[in-house]
C-alpha cells in the first residue's frame, strides 16, 4: 500500500518533534528517524541564546535573550524566523514537556550549574535541576560516586566558587551503596532508586541518604549527578529531600544523559497524544522531485527502497554530529535533497588554525529564506514544498551560542506550521507562518 501523508518529517530530534507537532494541527503527520537523535546526548537543557555569536564563551552571558535577537546577523536561523517563533517554539515545548520543566515563567535565562562546575545560561531546565540554579544564595553540598568519573564532585564545587556563585559549595565523592559493576549505566542507578531496591539489606534511598548524611555541613541543598531515577525522579528527589532534610537536585551530566532520555520519551509521548504517526530505523536516502517540487522521499527499509509520498516536506536531519550535513575532504553536502550547503572551496579555509577558535565549520548548513526554504546557489528555492529546521541549518554555531535548542524549537514550529498550513491549504507553498495574503 502507497504511503502518503499531508506532511512528512524526516529527523526525529527536537526540531523534527517540534515540526511535527506544529503541523499536526494542521494536517496528517508522519514523522521518519534513521537513528537515536543527539536529544540522549544532550543535558537536557534547551538553550535559547546564551552567548552573543561573536565571542562565544569568552564574551559575558546573555542575560536576557529576546533582547539578544534583534542584533544577530544576516542569515541565522532567528533572523530568518523572528522572535514570534522562538516564543511560539518554546510554548510548544511548554505544552509537549508540561510541568517536567521550568523557565517558562520569564524571558531571562537561568543559570545552571553543569557536571564539569561550570555555570551556563539556559532558557528551561528540567524541575529536577531547579533547586540548584547557581543564582539561589543557599550553600550546597555536591555529591559525586566514586564509579561515575565524569563528575568529580569537589572539582566542580571548586570551579563554581571560582565562578563566583553566591554560596558556598562543597563537593564529595561517596560509593553509591550496593554492589554495582564499575561500568554501571545510569539507567541501571536510576532503576534502583526508582524501584527502591534492596541493596544489602538496606532499601536503595535510605542507603544512599546515609552514604551522604556524614558529608553534610549543614547545608539546605544537595546535588547529585543527574541519576535520581528514570520512571520515578520526583519520588525519588522527595524521598532524599526528607532523610537528608535539604532539598535535591540533580546537576545535569554528558552523554548518555538521563534528563535527555526523559524528555525524549516526554516528546514522544507528545507526538503519540498529537496523533503523528512516528517511524523509527530506517534512513531516508534520495528524492523523487517533479517540476521543482518534492513527490516522494525514498526510505531505504533493510535494501528495498520504498517512497514515501506527502505534499509537504520539512527537513530535520540535524547537523554535522547526526550526518543530517556531510562532508568529505572535498566538499559539505545535504545527503538526502541535495540542498546546497554554503563552503569555501578551499578545505582550509574551512578550520581556524587555533583548535579552541572560530571554526567556519561550526556554522556549516543548508541557507534558507524567511519561509525555512531551502536556497540554491543563485538563491532560489530549492523546491516549493520543502522546509528545513534545526541543526541542519547553517547560519549559527549551536555550542558557541549555546542556542541549539532554541534554534531547533523556532525553526520547527516555524517550518512546521507553514508546512502544516498548505497541506491543510490554508496557505500557498511560500507563505510563512502568520502571513495568510
Ligand atoms: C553532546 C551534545 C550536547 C548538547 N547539549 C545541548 C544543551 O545542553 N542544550 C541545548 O539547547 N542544545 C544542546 N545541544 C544541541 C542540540 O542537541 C541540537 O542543537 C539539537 O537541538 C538539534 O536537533 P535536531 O533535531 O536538528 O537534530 P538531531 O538531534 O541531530 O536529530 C536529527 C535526527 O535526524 C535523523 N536523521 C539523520 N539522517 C537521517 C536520514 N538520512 N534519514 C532519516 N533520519 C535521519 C537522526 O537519526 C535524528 O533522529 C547539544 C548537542 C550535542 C551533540
Amino acid at each position: 500500500m502507497a504511503i502518503r501523508d499531508d506532511v512528512l518529517v524526516v529527523g526525529g530530534g527536537l526540531a523534527g518533534v517540534a515540526a511535527a507537532l506544529a503541523a499536526s494541527e494542521h494536517a496528517d503527520v508522519r514523522l521518519i528517524s534513521h537513528k537515536q537523535s543527539t536529544l540522549r546526548h544532550a543535558s537536557g537543557l534547551v538553550d535559547v541564546l546564551g552567548y552573543p555569536p561573536e565571542g562565544g564563551e569568552d564574551a559575558d552571558p546573555i542575560a536576557e535573550p529576546f533582547d539578544a535577537l534583534a542584533d544577530l546577523p544576516e542569515g541565522h536561523p532567528y533572523e530568518r524566523v523572528g522572535a514570534d517563533a522562538v516564543r511560539e517554539g518554546l510554548a510548544l515545548f511548554d505544552d509537549a514537556v508540561g510541568d517536567t520543566y521550568v523557565g517558562s515563567h520569564t524571558d531571562r535565562n537561568a543559570l545552571v550549574p553543569t557536571h564539569g562546575g561550570t555555570v551556563k545560561p539556559t532558557a528551561r531546565y528540567p524541575k529536577s535541576a531547579a533547586a540548584g540554579l547557581a543564582s539561589d544564595g543557599r550553600d550546597a553540598l555536591l555529591v559525586g560516586f566514586a564509579a561515575l568519573t565524569d563528575f568529580d564532585a569537589p572539582l566542580a564545587a571548586d570551579h563554581l566558587a571560582a565562578a563566583g556563585v553566591p554560596f558556598e559549595a562543597r563537593g564529595a565523592t561517596v560509593r553509591f551503596p550496593g554492589e554495582f559493576r564499575d561500568d554501571a549505566k545510569v539507567t541501571r542507578y536510576a532503576h534502583a532508586l526508582d524501584r527502591n531496591e534492596d541493596l544489602n539489606g538496606v532499601p536503595a534511598r535510605t542507603a544512599l541518604a546515609e552514604a551522604v548524611k556524614p558529608h553534610l555541613d549543614g547545608e539546605e541543598r544537595v546535588g547529585f549527578p543527574a541519576v535520581l531515577g528514570d520512571d520515578d525522579p520526583c519520588g525519588v528527589r522527595a524521598s532524599l529531600a526528607e532523610k537528608l532534610d535539604a532539598d535535591v537536585f540533580e546537576v545535569p551530566m554528558g552523554p548518555p544523559s538521563l534528563p535527555g532520555l526523559r524528555l525524549e520519551d516526554r516528546l514522544y509521548a507528545a507526538l503519540a497524544e498529537a496523533g503523528v504517526h512516528a517511524e523509527t530505523g530506517n534512513p531516508a536516502v534520495e528524492v523523487e522531485a517533479e517540476d521543482g517540487r518534492i513527490r516522494a522521499v525514498v526510505v531505504d527499509r533493510t535494501g528495498r527502497p520504498v517512497p514515501y509520498h506527502a505534499d509537504q516536506f520539512v527537513l530535520a536531519t540535524g547537523g554535522l554530529v547526526g550526518k543530517g550535513i556531510d562532508s568529505d575532504r572535498e566538499a559539505v553536502r545535504e545527503p538526502i535533497f541535495d540542498c546546497h550547503v554554503p563552503h569555501p572551496s578551499d578545505r582550509y579555509d574551512w578550520f581556524d588554525a587555533d583548535a579552541f577558535g572560530d571554526h567556519p565549520f561550526a556554522r556549516f548548513g543548508v541557507d534558507v529564506d524567511s519561509d525555512l526554504r531551502p536556497r540554491a546557489a543563485d538563491g532560489t528555492a530549492e523546491y516549493g514544498n520543502l522546509r528545513a529546521a534545526g541543526g541542519v541549518l547553517g547560519g549559527y554555531d549551536f555550542a558557541a551560542e549555546k542556542s541549539g535548542g532554541g534554534v531547533s524549537l523556532a525553526t520547527g514550529y516555524a517550518a512546521g506550521t507553514a508546512a502544516g498550513r498548505a497541506a491543510g491549504g490554508e496557505t500557498s507553498d511560500a507563505a510563512i507562518p502568520g502571513d495568510t495574503t
